[in-house]
């Protein structure tokens, strides 16, 4: 059997110009004129929920904006052949290409370019570390990587405001380093140690930070941590704030219905989620071709009359600048942002997964795009805010500070069972803790005309 499908990326080498983040809805351009028979021109209506009169179908149309930071359209085809254990895929196209360059930062400085690439380099080495600590027998349960993906993630917490939320998944323990957490926490909790986060309850990546960090604990079902963001940005809002609440679903996850509800709850609610839909090519086994029609996951934010926007999750800077403009507007009240990072998962999906069914082409090609090489590179020879010799110290502080929090972790020692803290604290009940406004005092007022927010009925009713 041969599968053929569709193209996988955007529409080749189209130069994109850089475009300021816009809401879709604002971003819409009306549609033509069309002249009367008396010459005058007609009046069209562009509202989606608008009655239109007339019988032209070109009076409906509408027409919306997705801004592409991107300095390369990569299009590749995916095939299929083969079935059961024989099955392959292979993949056509313009696989010669050579790296794009990194497209300069609007905001970021040279300070926290430097130390960008710092916690990128740590996320990676962690990572390493992990590998080798499950190898030898010391991880409790399975390791999950973002090899490829250490730009998208501590470049998208770094644009975090103090006030802001994050809630990474599995592949984003680069955010958690960035919003506060050390390798030596994150090593404990995959060693399942008594005084890890979790006190060894749980493994991975589940755990967060509600009092200090602004963390919430990642979730295995893939997207209900939208939801969750969604409220939290709205408990701040009902104690005055308005917080942006960055969080991300793969391009498998964010095909579940619980995406879907909860991206337009935030949206109708003019909540300040940012999520970014990590589209790193597949989805366990399953190449993203094969998984949904639209030709990038963006798009997906039209339906929910939201902005998106496309970046090269490769390229920190496009990140956080797209990163940080959705959180301007989640400051400002305006609402939710979808991100859409391009970008390859260069590991399998944890680390039982060898990953072989994908085309050793397709990993030559995103190995050369390599986020940290390329970053490094930009910052000593296109910036020159970096010299070699710097940056091999900084190589030599980010190996000295793993070693030592690596050796710590291991010293820890494991749950004691006769310690409370090993049964204790499962489950919450009133007398365990008191969770207070972190903003202000919860307020809901009668929502004014045009604003964001619950209308004055439905605020009633929720407080209750
Ligand atoms: C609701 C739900 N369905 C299925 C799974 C099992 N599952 C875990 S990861 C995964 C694939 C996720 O792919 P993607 O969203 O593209 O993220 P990636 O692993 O590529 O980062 C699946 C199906 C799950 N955790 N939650
Ligand atoms: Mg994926």
């Amino acid at each position: 059997m041969a599968y053929k499908k569709r193209s996988n990326s955007s529409t080749p080498q189209k130069k994109s110009a850089r475009v300021p983040l816009a809401p879709a809805s604002k971003a819409r351009k009306a549609p033509p004129p069309i002249e009367q028979a008396d010459g005058s021109p007609k009046p069209t209506k562009t509202s989606p929920t608008s009655r239109v009169d007339d019988d032209s179908a070109s009076s409906m149309l509408r027409c919306y904006n997705i801004p592409d930071y991107r300095l390369e359209h990569p299009e590749f085809r995916i095939f299929m052949s083969g079935e059961g254990s024989s099955l392959e895929y292979s993949v056509e196209g313009d696989l010669s290409a050579a790296a794009p360059p990194i497209r300069d930062s609007k905001y970021l400085s040279r300070e926290q370019s430097i130390a960008l690439c710092r916690w990128m380099l740590l996320n990676r080495r962690m990572e390493v570390a992990l590998e080798n600590l499950y190898k030898q027998g010391k991880v409790v349960g399975g390791v999950y990587f973002g090899l490829g993906q250490e730009g998208c993630s501590c470049a998208s917490a770094l644009a975090l405001g103090p006030d802001d939320w994050l809630g990474p998944m599995i592949r984003n323990q680069g955010a958690m380093l960035v919003r506060g957490f050390s390798a030596r926490d994150i090593m404990r909790q995959y060693m399942a140690k008594g005084d890890s986060p979790t006190w060894g309850r749980d493994a991975s990546s589940h755990f967060g930070d509600w009092q200090r960090r602004n963390v919430c604990a990642p979730i295995s079902m893939l997207g209900e941590l939208i939801g969750v963001m969604a409220g939290i940005c709205l408990g701040a809002r009902l104690q005055g704030k308005n917080v942006a609440g960055l969080t991300y679903v793969g391009d498998g996850g964010q095909s579940t219905g619980v995406t879907y509800e909860s991206l337009n709850f935030a949206a109708v609610q003019k909540l300040g989620l940012v999520l970014v839909v990590e589209n790193n090519l597949w989805g366990y086994s399953t190449p993203s071709d094969m998984q949904f029609c639209v030709k990038d996951l963006a798009e997906r934010a039209i339906a929910y009359g939201i902005p998106g926007v496309i970046v090269d999750g490769t390229d920190p800077c496009q990140v956080y600048d797209a990163t940080y403009e959705a959180c301007e507007r989640a400051h400002r009240g305006e609402g939710p942002t979808l991100i859409e990072a391009k970008m390859m998962r260069m590991k399998g999906h944890a680390i039982h997964d060898a990953a072989q069914y994908v085309p050793a082409k397709l990993v030559d090609y995103w190995r050369n795009r390599d986020p940290i090489a390329r970053f490094e590179n930009y910052l000593i020879n296109v910036k020159g805010w970096l010299t070699a010799e710097d940056n091999h110290k900084l190589i030599a502080d980010v190996e000295r500070e793993l070693e030592a929090d690596r050796e710590a972790a291991i010293a820890s020692p494991m749950p004691d069972p006769e310690t409370d803290k090993t049964h204790q604290g499962v489950y919450c009940d009133p007398s365990c803790h008191e969770i207070k406004p972190k903003y202000g005092p919860v307020v809901a007022k009668p929502r004014e005309q045009g604003s964001a927010g619950p209308k004055a009925v439905e605020a009633a009713a929720h407080l209750k």
